[in-house]
């Protein structure tokens, strides 16, 4: 099989490139290594930046999102002892966040593919890259008992953190930069109305998180030591912690009862640069991660395919290589910046095992901050909506 553009990973980074790129007349190929029920069975991220919901729109797949997702003014930050907080992007930006599950958008891309005749090959194993240096590289696979082979000009390695794609590209030629937490985010759905608002809540215990997906299904999450498993926190469990960190009057809404989901993520900063070597382009999980304090996760894989688009619209379509080659260099700008903001609330919003004094009066101090200084309230709202795309 020959194609334009190689792409592995069929999650949002892959699909949404995908899609992009046949609406730009550039031929692609996905490689899945999961089956399809895999792959939308997955409960990840459930807020979008205003940039995400432009690129849905944009490329008509805005529909389903316009008519059950939620647009949402900010995220509230509850705070033990001490007044609560909203993070206004509406007010300082003027823009909306959006409450639309991963999994919707991932249904809608699948959805989006099949209509137009996407070529996304599920199940593919042992996914290989070949000759990435030069610019005839391929990819292999096997499925169906046969090795397969497709050749292409370029490879886009959407296959998030545990892909081959990262790897390819020679230790020599790579930096990662890296920081683990010791805990993770218990996660939890419940078909029950969720609370009106996203909030985070700090505690002397712990931060917990309430989100929702639609007006039956809420996300809750609970900080958790790193070594903690789903069966070391039965629904009794979860919910009495829940409750307890959250304020009187606001744990007195939350809906309890049966969970349908429960599972653990564990938190992580990761970049790995250069996102391009040779034939070979990074977008998304592959080459970044964020905890989801911030909910840049998700946003972020839209951000590389926004900018890696535009570069290979420009090479195919325009003959020119001056985006291609400023790819890495433009991506991880956003990147770094999704990072840091994401860091800045982790280490606002958590407490940090055997942390000393002055460092929580530093975090107190910060809350403090956000509720005093308008110039704090802008800055934090201009990170949170996610940064305009460079031109
Ligand atoms: P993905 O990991 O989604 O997709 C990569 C795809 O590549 C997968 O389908 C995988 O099967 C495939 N693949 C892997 N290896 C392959 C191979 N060898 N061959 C072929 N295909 C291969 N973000 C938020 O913003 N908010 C959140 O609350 C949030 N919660 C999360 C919870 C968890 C448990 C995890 C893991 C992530 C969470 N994220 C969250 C981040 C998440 O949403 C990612 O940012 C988002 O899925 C990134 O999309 P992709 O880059 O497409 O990577
Ligand atoms: C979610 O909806 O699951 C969610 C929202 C915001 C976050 C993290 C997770 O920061």
């Amino acid at each position: 099989m020959k194609t334009q553009v190689c792409i592995i990973g069929g999650g949002p980074a892959g699909l949404m490139l995908s899609h992009v790129l046949d609406a730009n007349g550039i031929d692609n190929v996905v490689l899945e290594r999961q089956s399809r029920e895999y792959v939308l069975g997955r409960i990840r991220a459930g807020v979008l930046e205003h940039n995400t919901v432009q690129m849905l729109r944009d490329y008509g797949l805005g529909e389903r999102m316009d008519k059950i997702g939620k647009p949402k003014d900010g995220t509230r930050i509850l705070w033990q002892d001490r007044p609560d907080f909203f993070i206004d992007v509406k007010k300082w930006t003027g823009k909306q966040m959006m409450a639309y599950g991963q999994t919707y958008i991932t249904e809608d891309l699948y959805a989006a593919r099949d209509r137009d005749g996407g070529a996304v090959i599920c199940e593919a194993a042992h996914v290989a890259l070949h000759d990435i240096d030069s610019d005839a590289p391929h990819v292999t696979y096997e499925r169906d008992g046969a090795t397969h082979r497709i050749d292409c000009r370029f490879i886009a390695g959407c296959d998030g953190f545990h892909g081959p794609s990262r790897r390819a590209i020679p230790d020599s030629h790579r930096r990662e930069y890296m920081r683990d937490y010791p805990f993770g985010w218990m996660g939890v759905m419940v078909e029950k109305p969720p609370l009106d608002d996203f909030i985070y809540a700090y505690h002397g215990d712990g931060m917990a998180m309430a989100a929702q997906r639609n007006p039956m299904l809420s996300r809750y999450y609970v900080q958790a030591p790193i070594t903690d498993t789903p069966q070391d926190w039965p629904d009794e469990r979860f919910w009495e912690t829940l409750l307890s960190r959250f304020p009187a009057e606001v744990a007195a809404k939350i809906q309890t009862g049966p969970t349908i989901e429960k599972s653990m993520a564990p938190l992580r900063s990761f970049v790995s640069e250069p996102m391009r070597h040779g034939s070979l382009f990074l977008a998304g999980d592959a080459a970044h991660i964020v905890p989801p304090t911030g909910a840049k996760g998700l946003n972020l894989a839209f951000s590389d395919v926004h900018y890696l688009q535009r570069a290979l619209v420009a090479f195919f379509k325009q003959g020119q290589g001056d985006l291609i080659a400023g790819y890495s260099d433009t991506a991880l700008r956003r990147v770094w910046s999704a990072e840091n903001i994401s860091w800045r609330l982790t280490k606002l919003l958590h407490v940090f095992p055997g942390e000393d004094p002055f460092e929580q009066k530093i975090r107190q101090n910060d809350y403090d901050l956000l509720l005093m200084s308008e110039a704090a309230q802008h800055a934090l709202a201009y990170e949170y909506i996610g940064l305009p795309f460079e031109t």
